[in-house]
């Protein structure tokens, strides 16, 4: 029988949880117990410990102090606190676009000699939208190139030019409005510098200007995302969609279980390829051979090139590991946490970390080096095979869940499937299905798991309320991964979860494309830096209507985020233009202005506001509301209004 549990919706890490309090392994529940009642100056962001005077908290129910010792007030604490937190989630998705971005010159250069161009279509596209010549032009010298417009991006350039990773991926207006109104970055590490900068002891002291800074800054985060998508996809390919399985169902008891952790494909994908080549080493130490799994958003990125089965995600990774079938987690870095060396060393898991920028006591550091890569897979996946010949014939226990998933909807992949109901103007069926109201509007759901909320109820709750509505959902990085756990990404589950409209809409598009079904409710559009493909969406959605991508139906969601990153994702959504909702609460409300400016007047800067909602039910309303304000002021017909 299923479990259930306070913990989480999904019945594989309730197991799981009830094993580890057997064993008496803590948990992240356990120590979030343990650390309640939180701090309510850092909960509410008017503690700050900027400098040694400090640490300053605020009282935020306006008595004394009304100010830190320097001077500053709520609303400078707060807003300090927030561009801090944009511009790490924006060093952390633009640092992993920049080691793609090395990887890929030194392919191009031949000093990478396990990587190749595998996209080369999306290389001269990319190449074409940066202004760089292709014509005549050989696929290295285009690579380079591209790899150099890649790496100029992070720095402030002699001409002032602006990031061209954001200027030539948002719409010709939102390209001129950041321009005009001070929020185009002149270089990625330029703009995190300069947070740093302003947000030390005694520097910015005005939370407009500060907010304003920020809000540019959350825009390199968007030209990380857009540019590890990018440089992925010419270096692994664009996704198609593929079939495969989620949860920890998908390990296997007879196999030598490999999961890849963390973000970056450079170190997943070679893994992959290894794994195949190891299968006679694997049956030599009396396993079937390798089963590699993904654990957040490294696996969504070979999920959706390859059909690698999703185990878990984000909050429930150490459940992976309590099922003790785990032989190898292979890390790469971000949104792992340093507690697995600790479920480990109980469980008998070889953690692996490669990366410089990521190592953890208690693991086996594996520098990786893109010139010796496929080496250095090897040696990984025979540490594996060791810790295998320990754990033969040892009891295991495998959650039995699992949940069919059809993933990678790149923004290619469903212009492609449109072409196939008009292949002169693929995006028209979607518009005239948006403008009949069969589909209401879309909303990306992205972000993380939070220890806060019960694991998965927020995704879960809104995504049923929005299908129903006929609201057509994307997901990405753990998001995707929560709503992949429950069914959502399976087609079969369309005719229970999908309002009428939808449902038709979806089944066209599956009956076009040979699938005899449709497609499934919720489209897996990849990692947490896909959530970029959202854009590459939204952006010809709205050239081809003419508006700018503020007066689409289009919302976002981070129900349950936790990371900076996604902090960062959702300011920059705002910046687009996007209603953006958070499902929990900001490290803001200690500053009434500041959580004014984000929530209400940043719309007559960007067209796009926070909306921060902790209960899923009226999250959802307030989408909907969101949805059909849009639809009214584009002249559309509203459910239960009149045209406008
Ligand atoms: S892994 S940033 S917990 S989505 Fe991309 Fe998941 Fe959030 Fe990390």
């Amino acid at each position: 029988m299923a479990k259930s549990c306070k913990v989480s919706l999904d019945p594989a890490v309730c197991e799981m949880v009830e094993k580890a309090g057997r064993l008496e392994v803590e948990t992240v529940w356990d120590r979030y117990q343990a650390m309640l009642p939180q701090c309510g100056f850092g909960e509410t962001g008017l503690c700050c410990r900027h400098c040694l005077q400090g640490p300053c908290r605020i009282d935020p129910f306006g008595g004394e102090p009304k100010a830190g010792i320097c001077g500053a007030t709520a609303d400078v604490i707060v807003a300090r606190g927030l561009d801090r937190a944009i511009a790490a989630g924006g060093a952390s998705h633009s640092g992993h676009a920049k080691h793609i971005a090395h990887t890929l010159k030194k392919a191009v250069r031949g000093k990478a000699p396990d990587y190749a161009i595998k996209d080369k279509a999306k290389l001269r596209k990319v190449a074409e939208r940066l202004g760089i010549p292709t014509e005549g032009r050989s696929e290295a010298e285009i690579g380079l190139a591209v790899a150099e417009a890649a790496l100029a991006d992070f720095n402030e350039k002699a001409t002032e030019a602006p990031v061209t990773w954001v200027a030539t991926t948002v719409t010709e207006k939102r390209s001129k409005l950041l321009m005009e109104r001070g929020l185009m970055p002149k270089g990625i590490d330029y703009e995190i510098a300069d947070i740093m900068h302003r947000t030390h002891y005694g520097c910015d002291a005005d939370p407009i200007n500060l907010l304003q800074a920020g809000i540019r800054c959350s825009l390199t985060d968007f030209a990380g995302c857009h540019m590890g998508t990018d440089l992925s996809d010419i270096l692994f390919g664009t996704p198609q969609p593929v079939v495969s399985e989620a949860n920890l169902g998908v390990l296997k008891a007879d196999m030598v279980n490999v999961a890849v952790h963390g973000h970056n494909p450079v170190l997943s994908e070679i893994i992959v390829q290894v794994a195949e080549e190891m299968k006679p080493e694997a049956k030599a130490a009396g396993a079937g051979g390798v089963n590699v799994v993904g654990i957040c958003c490294t696996g969504n990125e070979v999920l959706m090139r390859h059909g690698i089965p999703s185990c878990t995600h984000s909050l429930s990774q150490e459940m992976a590991l309590i099922t003790g079938a785990l032989d190898a987690v292979v890390m790469d870095y971000q949104c792992i946490m340093p507690s697995l060396a600790t479920v480990a060393e109980c469980m008998g898991t070889r953690l692996i970390t490669t990366m410089e920028t990521m190592k953890i006591p208690g693991a086996i550091h594996i520098p990786f080096a893109e010139e010796r890569a496929k080496e250095i897979a090897r040696e990984i996946i025979r540490h594996a095979i060791e810790a295998f010949t320990r754990r033969r014939g040892k009891p295991v226990d495998i959650p039995q869940n699992r949940s069919k998933v059809v993933a990678g909807f790149s923004a290619e992949a469903i212009i492609n499937a449109l072409s196939k109901l008009n292949a002169d103007d693929p995006l028209k069926p979607l518009l005239d299905n948006i403008v009949a109201g069969n589909i209401r509007g879309v909303c990306l759901f992205c972000g993380c798991n939070n220890v806060k909320v019960p694991q998965d109820r927020n995704f879960v709750t809104m995504a049923r309320r929005l299908l129903k509505e006929n609201v057509l959902v994307l997901a990405s990085g753990c998001g995707a991964g929560a709503l992949m756990r429950h069914g959502f990404m399976d087609p079969a589950s369309v005719d229970e979860v999908c309002g009428e409209g939808l449902k038709a809409v979806l089944t066209a598009i599956g009956e076009a494309n040979g699938l005899g079904g449709p497609l499934p409710p919720v489209l897996h559009v990849g990692s947490c830096v896909d959530t970029s493909r959202a854009v590459a969406l939204a952006v010809p959605l709205a050239n081809r209507l003419g508006v700018d991508t503020d007066q689409l139906p289009v919302v976002a969601s981070a129900p349950e985020a936790t990371a900076e990153k996604a902090v960062a994702i959702g300011t920059w959504a705002v910046t687009l233009g996007i209603p953006t909702h958070v499902g929990v609460m900001l490290p803001v409300v200690g500053s009434r202005y500041v959580t004014q400016v984000l929530t209400d007047k940043v719309r007559d800067l960007t067209g796009g506001y926070f909306i921060v909602e902790p209960d899923p039910e009226s999250a959802g309303q307030k989408l909907l509301a969101a949805i059909d304000e849009r639809r009214a002021g584009l002249g559309l017909n509203v459910p239960g209004g009149a045209r406008r």
